[in-house]
């Protein structure tokens, strides 16, 4: 499966339902990097599982992630998509690493910090979920992990402890490089221009999700929260809603942010969602004929085909780092 193009790694936590931000900030820029680099795409359940899931829903979650990877463009015959838990180096590997990271490297997480702020109690797993992020990434010896802005500092982290390892133990892993796209690297909530978009968001308001009824998806946009004034300007400082809503309507339609202000000076916020609310409904329309063309078999498949591919690599660096370790005696 190596060779010599560039080895790209991301992954989704099948914790919800994807939503106009993960389709934005991180699946469209997956499906460039597919013809340039070997790219393996994820669905990180168990990074899901450091909140609750419902067991009896998360299988259902992750066949869902699956389709809307394949109706995003990701093609199975160009990348390989697998489960995470698929693949025991994973968590093999995170276990290692949690033996690298320092207490401190995980305080300065604020991804943690957001998110456990509004619970009353907050798993081991949610606070360690960079170091499995980190042994995800460095298993496949990645070049390149496409991700929203939300994850820049998690691969940042992925980076020293992979600069640590190497520097202690001996040579093991290349440094990853995070990339994030220029505009769309963090869609924020349609409730709360403050915050970003979030598929575990407390109101169904907050966010598209990519399987919400096109019609019902329209209203969210003309309930969208706006800024004071009236002018649609690009200012994400002073105009955060308004400037939101023209990076998602640039980002859907290809037209860019400065012809969309053009077209809308001397108009009003209520002419510009109703345009913005039929681009997303479109959008939704020919998105989800894709997502229902995939049946629950054929997904599984593609989890099996790729976790087999994937599988030696892995191993490959696993042996490696137990090696450096000293750890390894039966099969060195
Ligand atoms: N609002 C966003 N704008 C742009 N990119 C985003 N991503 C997430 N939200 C936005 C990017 O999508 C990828 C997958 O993210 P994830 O589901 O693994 O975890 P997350 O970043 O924690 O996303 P959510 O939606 O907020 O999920 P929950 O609510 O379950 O925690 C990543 O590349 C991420 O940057």
């Amino acid at each position: 499966m190596i060779t010599n193009k560039p080895t790209v790694f991301s992954g989704i936590q099948p914790s919800g339902i994807l939503h106009v931000g993960n389709y934005l900030g991180a699946l469209t820029q997956w499906v460039d990097l597919q013809d340039q680099s070997d790219c393996i795409f994820c669905v990180v359940d168990y990074h899901a599982i450091t909140v609750r899931q419902e067991p009896a829903k998360l299988g259902r979650q992750i066949l869902d992630t699956v389709k809307i990877y394949l109706a995003s463009g990701i093609n199975p015959a160009k990348s390989v998509i697998f489960q995470q838990s698929d693949i025991s180096a994973h968590t093999e590997l995170a276990w290692i690493l949690n033996c690298i990271a320092r207490i401190a490297d995980l305080n300065k997480m604020t991804q943690f910090k957001e998110k456990g702020a509004s619970k009353e109690s907050v798993s081991v797993g949610l606070y360690d979920y960079p170091v499995l992020m980190a042994a995800d990434i460095l298993l496949y010896q990645t070049d390149i992990v496409p991700v929203g802005e939300d994850q820049v500092q998690h691969v940042e982290l992925a980076r020293t402890l992979a600069q640590r390892f190497n520097r202690d133990y001996g040579q093991v892993f290349k440094i990853p490089q995070a990339v994030i796209k220029k505009q769309g690297a963090r869609i924020m909530g349609l409730d709360d221009p403050a915050k970003k978009m979030s598929k575990s968001a407390s109101s169904p308001n907050n966010y598209i999700a990519l399987t919400d009824a096109p019609e019902a998806a329209a209203k969210k946009i003309m309930r969208a929260v706006t800024d004071s004034g009236s002018e649609i300007i690009y200012e994400p400082k002073k105009k955060p809603a308004i400037s939101n809503l023209l990076v998602t309507f640039s980002l859907l339609n290809g037209i860019n942010i400065h012809e969309l202000e053009t077209r809308y000076r001397n108009k009003g916020y209520g002419e510009f969602k109703k345009d913005l609310a039929q681009e997303v409904k479109a959008f939704l329309i020919e998105f989800q004929l894709k997502y229902n063309s995939f049946s629950d078999d054929e997904v599984k498949r593609i989890l099996q085909d790729g976790a087999a591919k994937i599988l030696p690599v892995a191993e490959q660096t696993l042996k490696k780092v137990k090696n450096k370790l000293g750890i390894l005696i039966l099969s060195s």
